[in-house]
């Protein structure tokens, strides 16, 4: 007979059901995290508008476009777009080892706000819902072209992750095949649902609500947890209550709701260390076929690198890059460290 495992003190494996992996869990190398080092640096003062921002109202970007004096979202075509919806149809199969083919794609960068010193955390409901309205728009406008399979909504936040602006902002890139990532789950989702006839995230969230250990923050459209597999040390999964397969199947009057958990996960964040807490989030949604896929559910993943510190991180080197994905601090104590961080906007 197998022994229950000590989550807090014995290396184990946990089973990923969405990527369809395992993750080494090592508690025992870790105590006590949560002692590393809060940098209390008071947040460089940042402009409202910056002249040199190629994403301020009325500046100038590459190629010689010249934004709009807007003054709520903005959205356009990426300068530096890495795909094209015009790309000629080719392939290229030299044998089953070798092959390739075309891939069109748009890709846009979405500004969330004319300030250039804001970010989610620290915006109004209102003006976040209103990202919210847009991304479901740009969701159901790409979706809707013929060729288009996959939007993929996401935000790279901070320097640490390869953001290029501080400017609050977001890229969109609909392509044409669903990329590796958001195919592996559309399995993972697909095959639970022919097994269990049940959504799995649906399952997924009860057994978190019952449990609660891991639960972060939720509210009445919303959940967030650092889901049982997390790899990152921080690592959130913002969940919908309900069983909706995209953003455009979300009522109106919810647009609020995911406004307030966005704006309060990444507040707890600023909060771990006292420092804008980078990180990469982006949705996925059901692809955009025209199958209704009863199967999906709508989701967000927040990655944040940060561990220790401000400046620690965590690296994807070594057993991760050659064998696969380790953490040491436990996602349950992960979790205890959110919801114990302040939902104050960081000052
Ligand atoms: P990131 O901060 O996530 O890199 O997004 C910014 C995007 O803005 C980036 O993809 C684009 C870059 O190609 N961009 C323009 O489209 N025009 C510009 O003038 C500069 C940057
Ligand atoms: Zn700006």
């Amino acid at each position: 007979m197998k022994i229950t495992l000590d989550f807090t003190k014995t290396p184990h494996r946990r089973w990923n059901p969405l990527a369809q992996e395992w993750l080494v869990v090592s508690p025992h190398r870790l105590e006590r995290p949560w002692q590393g080092q809060v940098e209390k640096t008071a947040p460089a003062e940042r402009l409202q508008y910056d002249p040199k921002c190629y994403l301020c109202p009325g500046n100038s970007r590459a190629g010689g476009h010249r934004n709009p004096n807007y003054s709520s979202t903005f959205v356009f075509d990426n300068d530096y777009a890495a795909l094209k919806a015009d790309a000629a149809q080719a392939q290229t199969k030299q044998s089953d080892l070798i092959m390739a083919e075309s891939e069109r794609g748009i890709c846009r960068v979405i500004c969330f706000s004319p300030r250039h010193d804001l970010a989610l955390s620290n915006m109004e409901l209102d003006d976040i819902a209103q990202v919210v309205a847009v991304w479901s728009q740009q969701y159901r406008e790409l979706g809707a072209i013929d060729w288009v399979t996959h939007v993929q909504i996401f935000e790279n936040r901070g320097e640490m992750m390869g953001a290029s602006n501080p400017h609050p902002h977001c890229q969109l890139w609909a392509t044409e095949t669903v990329p590796s990532y958001p195919a592996r789950e559309q399995r993972a989702f697909l095959e639970y649902f022919k097994d269990q006839g049940k959504c799995m995230l649906c399952e997924y969230l009860k057994l978190e609500q019952q449990d609660g250990s891991r639960i972060v923050c939720s509210n009445e459209s919303f959940t967030v947890v650092v889901p049982f597999w997390a790899v990152w040390p921080f690592e959130v999964l913002l969940l919908a209550n309900a069983h909706l397969t995209g953003l455009d199947q979300l009522p109106e009057d919810s647009r609020r709701s995911l406004a307030d958990i966005l704006k309060r996960i990444t507040s707890r964040y600023d909060n771990i260390f006292g420092v804008s807490f980078p990180y990469s989030m982006g949705f996925h949604q059901r692809p955009t076929d025209s199958q209704q896929h009863p199967e999906w559910h709508l989701h967000a993943h927040f990655y944040p690198p940060l561990l220790r510190s401000a400046t620690i991180r965590k690296f994807m080197v070594g057993y991760e890059m050659l064998a696969g994905p380790q953490r040491d601090i436990t996602p349950e104590t992960a979790a205890e460290r959110l919801r114990a961080a302040s939902e104050e906007p960081l000052r």
